[in-house]
């Protein structure tokens, strides 16, 4: 009789070792979802221990948040530094992470070099250097890189036509279809995207956007998706967002949400995110990615947040105030916008083991 303290509490123990081990282990996006979580991200950033940890257990898919950019990449007239690019994706690879290049070419942010001297080349020799470059960083990242925005944002913000950029400018009209065709001599398994903003809320660019897709797709351009940016707010209308997706899926093209982040702070005025405001993020993050989930297969890419915590995002220094856009706080909490993922995901997709 004596012993039956000692045998009940180790019974207890070995109730609660069990029952603990039982418990599902929480939720990780890339675990939960049947199509590619990613995340945008910096080697400094990665360079830190818990965001690398949050990074690596919850995401599929890396975009570099900058550093494949030309300006990072493109050091001086066919010379090319690959550093920063590769770290992210050793980063990758050692976390069985896929890639998604982000951007073959821009009109923002160019290297400081070529602002100084773009001036002074003749179209050839501007179309050259720009070919020699898409094709240069496509095959060193061929077999690493699935997928790449091979030109970002060449639609004008109106969306009623190109961009008046520099690039346009000198290589006409068909600028956006020769830098499809160069990525794709480089490498001919990299799925080409075109990427943009305000594609959804602007029915004017997403009518422009899809007929450059039918222009390509009638003279055989390739072109296998499109990167709707999603940088939204509380007012995002799931009607067009519907609409968009159904507009670029009956064309046979996959959809990239590219850049997701939910703007919760539009006037500016809070000091910090409001219950009401986290709960709307959380339902309109439910509701994009229920919507999304029930593309077919064949036309989801992946939904990529545009940065890992709030205190990440671009937008507080484009804004001028935080926004808390993201699905993870500054100290790596899961914010209800996490929750809201989960939620859209529930009964809309056959879950990976
Ligand atoms: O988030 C990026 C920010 O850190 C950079 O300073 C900026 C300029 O290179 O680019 C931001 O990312 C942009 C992306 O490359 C293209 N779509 C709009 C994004 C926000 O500006």
């Amino acid at each position: 009789m004596r012993l039956f303290p000692f045998f009940s509490s180790l019974g207890l123990l070995l109730v609660m070792i069990i029952s603990n081990g039982l418990d599902s282990p929480e939720p990780r996006l890339r675990s939960v979802a049947n199509f590619p979580v990613g995340v945008a991200v910096s080697p400094q950033r990665l360079a830190q221990t818990d965001y690398a940890q949050t990074v690596g257990s919850e995401f599929s898919s890396l975009t570099a948040e900058n550093v494949m950019k030309p300006q990072y990449i493109w050091a001086a007239e066919r010379e090319y530094d690959f550093s920063a690019g590769d770290s992210v994706v050793a980063f990758a690879e050692n976390h069985s992470q896929q890639i998604h290049g982000h951007t073959l070419v821009w009109h923002m942010m160019k290297p400081t070099w070529l602002r100084n001297t773009i001036e002074s080349y003749d179209s050839a020799t501007l179309e050259n250097l720009l070919r020699d470059y898409i094709q240069s960083v496509v095959k060193h990242y061929q077999g690493k890189v699935i997928s790449w925005d091979v030109v970002n944002e060449a639609i004008a913000s109106e969306g009623n036509g190109m961009r008046n950029s520099f690039y346009h400018q000198k290589l006409g009209d068909d600028y956006v279809a020769r830098c499809h065709q160069y990525a794709r001599e480089a490498d001919p398994d990299a799925l080409l995207f075109y990427n943009d903003y305000d594609v959804v809320a602007n029915p004017e660019k997403l009518k422009t956007i899809l007929a450059m897709v039918d222009d390509f797709q009638a003279r055989n351009i390739p072109i296998d998706g499109i990167g709707l940016q999603m940088h939204i707010g509380l007012d995002f209308s799931l009607d067009q967002f519907q609409h968009a997706l159904e507009e670029v899926s009956s064309r046979n093209l996959k959809v990239h949400l590219s850049e997701v982040d939910i703007r919760a702070n539009p006037d500016g005025k809070s000091d910090g995110l409001t219950e009401e405001a986290a709960q709307k993020q959380r339902e309109l993050m439910a509701d994009i990615v229920r919507i999304y989930s029930q593309l077919p297969e064949k036309n989801k890419f992946a939904i990529t947040f545009w940065g890992l915590r709030d205190s990440d995002s671009w937008l507080t220094q484009h804004t001028g105030h935080s926004q808390w856009p993201l699905p993870f706080d500054e100290n790596y909490g899961k914010k209800p916008m996490y929750q809201g993922f989960l939620e859209g995901l529930e009964g809309n997709q056959t879950k990976l083991d």
